[in-house]
């Protein structure tokens, strides 16, 4: 039996009192698509099945290298995290797996994080390896990089480092690792760009040979600057797919909304990693400017709807051997991490309903004559179709909170959970 943190009958009152809207607003949806010959109840069940990964340390409050500032009831290990992470699945419906991220979540045996999991209902996604920064008692340090780095020495503490993150990973019942290197330069001449990508190449050969089964993934994560500012070792998606192609079948690349400049085009990124059968997942989030971990569609609700009209074109076409990993990778600096996680995961099944509402027929035969207009208001007319009564009728008929943030505010989980936890103190620069 799972353990609820916020009062079912909370969630319950709240449906009830507003069942009956629902029902109107479900029931006057079901008719709009039905004229357009699509059947409701087919498209809720398919966003139902849609599960988005939280990461582990997005329910702690973000910061950047100015300041953080910390909101009441900061989670402070792991099971606060697992907590908070189990409230977002308990109202929303849509996120049961969390992922972590070592060493910051190494605070406890792997054995007693998957049994606390377990007892809230959740799983566990793809595990994250960290070796863009030192920790307390490491012998040596990755100023220079870690798994492209000049000295073996470094590269085998750095590959090591991922070895070991699998391991934990196996005890959690997760299913795969990513690598997002910070490795890079800041001047011209200061590393060999060829060599230092040869190294990193090596390095992931290492650790690939360590996934314990052929179901496991190694998710290669890409980043077009930042912490380097000239050259970074996996800066796009081109060094990130070469490295996945001679990585081997396990290694698939993981495509971060933020990691990108600002006009790029990633739903074209994602058509071409998965005709290349190499697009392994997601971190969801949004930005203006640069990697800013934004809420998922809080900037450009329209890019995100077309990142998943490539996902669900491509699963019409039956374009993969396996469908991409979701997750969200966000930092909350001003908002609620658990109100900002809600949001997120709903933004997402938003994207992926109204891409289920594109009638592709239609839109196949105007890409056929080269009818412009009407291809472009093809797939303008589903984003524009509202999804809202969807999206809470798929959250209330799997036990979650027709308005989430609506029910968490009512149960006052925050005010609960900060009168218990210790106040967490503010600092310059930093995630976590
Ligand atoms: C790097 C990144 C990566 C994580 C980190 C928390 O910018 O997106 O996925 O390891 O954020
Ligand atoms: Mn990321």
């Amino acid at each position: 039996m799972t353990e609820h943190l916020i009062d079912p009958g909370i969630v319950e009152a709240h449906n009830r009192r507003n069942g009956d809207e629902l029902a109107q607003d479900y029931e006057a949806l079901a008719g709009t698509l039905s004229r357009r010959g699509i059947d409701c109840e087919a498209i809720l069940a398919r966003v139902s099945a849609l599960e988005i990964a939280v990461p582990s340390w997005g329910v702690g409050t973000g910061g950047t290298r100015f300041a953080r500032f910390p909101g009441p009831g900061e989670p402070a290990d792991i099971f606060d995290k697992l907590e908070d992470c189990a409230v977002i699945q308990q109202l929303g419906r849509a996120t049961p797996r969390v992922s972590l991220h070592f060493p910051w979540d190494d605070t406890a045996e792997m054995a007693s994080v998957k049994a606390r999991g377990e007892e809230l209902g959740l799983g566990f996604d793809a595990v994250n390896s960290n070796t863009f920064q030192d920790r307390p008692g490491q012998k040596l340090s990755y100023k220079f990089g870690s798994l492209s780095h000049v000295d073996a020495e470094v590269r085998a503490q750095a590959i090591a480092h991922n070895v070991d993150c699998i391991s934990r990973g196996q005890a959690l019942g997760a299913r795969a690792l990513t690598i997002w290197l910070a490795d890079g330069s800041n001047f011209a001449g200061q590393s060999h760009l060829a060599q230092a990508f040869e190294r990193y190449v090596e390095s992931v050969r290492a650790i690939e040979a360590a996934l314990p089964d052929e179901s496991w993934r190694l998710l290669l994560e890409y980043k077009n600057f930042e912490p380097a500012f000239y050259a970074t070792v996996v800066q796009d998606w081109g060094s990130c797919l070469l490295a996945a192609q001679a990585v081997g079948r396990r290694a698939r690349c993981l495509v971060d909304l933020g990691h990108h400049a600002p006009s790029t085009n990633i739903e074209l990124i994602v058509a071409r990693l998965i005709a290349a059968g190499k697009l392994g997942g997601f971190h969801l989030n949004d930005s203006r400017f640069g990697d800013d971990d934004l809420d998922a569609g809080s900037v450009d609700p329209f890019r995100l709807f077309l990142v998943f009209n490539e996902l669900v074109d491509a699963a019409a076409r039956k374009a993969w051997d396996e469908a991409p990993a979701l997750m969200l990778d966000q930092s909350h600096n001003v908002t609620d991490p658990i109100e900002s996680l809600l949001l997120s995961a709903d933004a997402a099944r938003r994207a992926h309903a109204q891409a289920l509402l594109v009638d592709r027929v239609q839109l196949a035969a105007c890409q056929a004559r080269n009818d412009v207009a009407m291809a472009a208001e093809t797939l303008r007319r589903a984003y524009r179709t509202d999804v809202t009564p969807l999206l809470a009728e798929a959250r209330r008929r799997a036990g979650g909170a027709i308005d989430p943030v609506g029910a968490y505010r009512l149960s006052s989980y925050r005010k609960t959970v900060a009168a218990r936890r210790p106040q967490s103190t503010g600092s310059g620069g930093g995630i976590v």
